[in-house]
């Protein structure tokens, strides 16, 4: 059986990377070992150390153990680092797979699946992969890739090979993620508020899923318009059962909209308290519910995140968000009452952003005072309908697209800002967006520090 390696590309620009394992991975270690194969997980924060003034990655070399198949997982935002590790990776066989390697080979724009920005990998893997990933672990015991579902590569001439898609995974037949596999030890907190500033640097919490999918259609999202597919509830007990064991307290739930059946949601919340976690989730404002907040307060949900985007009922039309800057409030003040930390994601920067829908998103901060903001700058992601259709929005995607590092951070510069609107000069949405960062910490006092700053300086903690 083939001796499979998987991991993540480096973030350590991106977010906290002392907080989130990689759940993908650990879903396709779940299916292959199911398989028989030997499978590693690593996490790619303790093979790699990170200079933040020169930004560059350095590889402990003595750390990359040697396989047959190496499986590297990334976004767009840290694509970048991934190239770097196969590179360096004493592996027979190389595949990158997840969200950047799935838009790009997916999506329209033939400019961007050029071999030099997948350098490094032997393939690419589309879509969810637990099956096809499997297949190929499988072929590559036997000698044979060529007829793996979802596979692509580059021929000599440099253009890019599909063969064709496999159906998505059959979701309540999968086996759990592999928690078990996760080298970085967990941090046993509850990881509130509080925690953004100090204790959440200190350790993992996790992450669990119970659907994947997503029907609504914000035009920033690469999910958008997706079917919902479910896990059993004996899928997601035996998740909350291993977690526990594992002497996790705090579990990030990551789909995309948490509360969007609210029996079912309850039920998880009773899984998820019967086993002593707490847990936190992400939802929209359309979807608010007194009964259903007040029961997931009661059951040990510490936080809801919702995504409010922005201050201005233009730019949430914009965005086609489905909500109005009124109904954020009230969803916002509704959470709030049951004690639940209610957090509110914000984009800067969508197409037809101004400088006065700038103020609007400034003035719905201060009138509305979510518990933590999480405040990012817009980039037109691959898979986003953004992505797709640029000219839709007036705006143009740089034949130079990943010769650039695609994430901001707090870092944001006119450097880091990739596209240029034609409603705001790159200069005044930079100064903008710090001034509003400010704005958020002196009035919230919690923009999400789950990121970047707590952790430098300080090393993983090692297994
Ligand atoms: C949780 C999450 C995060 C977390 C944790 C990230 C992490 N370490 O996993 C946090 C909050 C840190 C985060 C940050 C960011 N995220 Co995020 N995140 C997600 C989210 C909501 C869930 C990911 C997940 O666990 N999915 C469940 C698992 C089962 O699916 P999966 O990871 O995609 O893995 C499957 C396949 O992709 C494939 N696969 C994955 N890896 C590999 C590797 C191999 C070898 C193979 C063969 C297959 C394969 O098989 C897996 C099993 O089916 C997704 C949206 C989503 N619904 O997936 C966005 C998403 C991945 N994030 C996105 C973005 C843009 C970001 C940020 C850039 C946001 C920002 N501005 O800061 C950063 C960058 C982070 C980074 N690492 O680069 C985009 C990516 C778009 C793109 N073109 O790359 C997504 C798709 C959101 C969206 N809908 O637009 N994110
Ligand atoms: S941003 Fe959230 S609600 Fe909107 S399409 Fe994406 S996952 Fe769905």
């Amino acid at each position: 059986m083939a001796k499979v390696c998987l991991l993540d590309s480096p973030s350590w620009l991106l977010f906290n990377p002392l907080s989130f394992l990689h759940l993908g991975i650990l879903y396709l270690a779940g299916s292959l070992r199911r398989a028989g194969h030997d499978v590693r997980v690593l996490d790619c924060h303790q093979i790699t150390a990170f200079d933040h003034e020169k930004k560059q990655l350095t590889i402990k070399h003595e750390l990359l153990e040697p396989c047959d198949v190496l499986g590297i997982s990334a976004t767009t935002a840290n694509v970048h680092w991934g190239k770097q590790l196969a590179k360096a990776w004493p592996a027979k066989v190389k595949v990158l797979g997840g969200a950047h390697a799935t838009y790009i080979a997916n999506g329209p724009h033939e400019q961007f699946k050029r071999p030099s920005y997948f350098d490094g990998f032997d393939f690419l893997m589309v879509q969810e992969a637990e099956e096809s990933f499997r297949e190929f672990c499988d072929g590559f015991d036997k000698g044979d890739v060529s007829k793996v579902s979802n596979l692509c590569w580059f021929n000599e001439l440099g253009f890019m090979q599909k063969n064709p898609p496999g159906a998505l995974p059959d979701v309540p037949s999968l086996a759990p993620p592999a928690f078990d596999l996760w080298p970085t030890p967990f941090y046993g907190g509850k990881f509130t508020t509080s925690d953004y500033d100090g204790r959440g640097g200190q350790g993992m919490t996790a992450q669990m899923f119970s659907a994947r999918g997503c029907p609504y259609g914000c035009r920033f999202c690469a999910d958008a318009r997706t079917k919902i597919r479910e896990e059993s509830y004996e899928q997601i007990e035996q998740q909350a059962r291993q977690l526990a064991e594992l002497g996790v307290t705090c579990v990030r739930i990551y789909d995309d909209v948490l509360t969007i059946k609210a029996e079912r949601c309850k039920r998880i919340a009773d899984i998820m308290h019967n086993y002593g976690l707490w847990f936190r989730g992400n939802t929209r404002v359309n979807l608010t519910d007194q009964g259903l907040f007040d029961y997931l307060a009661s059951k040990g949900c510490v936080e809801l995140g919702f995504g409010v985007e922005h201050g201005s009922a233009r730019m949430l039309k914009a965005m086609d968000k489905g909500t109005t800057p009124e109904k954020n409030t009230a969803g916002i003040k509704m959470c709030q009452d049951t004690g639940m930390v209610a957090k509110a994601y914000l984009l800067a920067g969508f197409p037809a952003e101004t400088l006065e829908s700038l103020d609007e998103m400034e003035k719905w901060l201060l009138d509305t005072k979510p518990c933590a903001a999480s405040w990012n700058l817009f980039q037109p992601y691959p898979g986003s309908d953004v992505w797709v259709h640029p000219e839709r929005y007036g705006i143009e995607l740089p034949a130079n697209a990943f010769d650039k590092f695609w994430q901001t951070g707090d870092e944001v510069t006119e450097e880091s800002v990739y596209l240029q609107l034609p409603t705001i000069s790159k200069r005044d949405l930079v100064r903008r967006f710090r001034e509003i960062a400010v704005t958020i910490d002196r009035e919230i006092g919690h923009r999400d520090r789950a990121r970047t700053d707590n952790y430098y300086g300080r090393e993983p903690l090692m297994a």
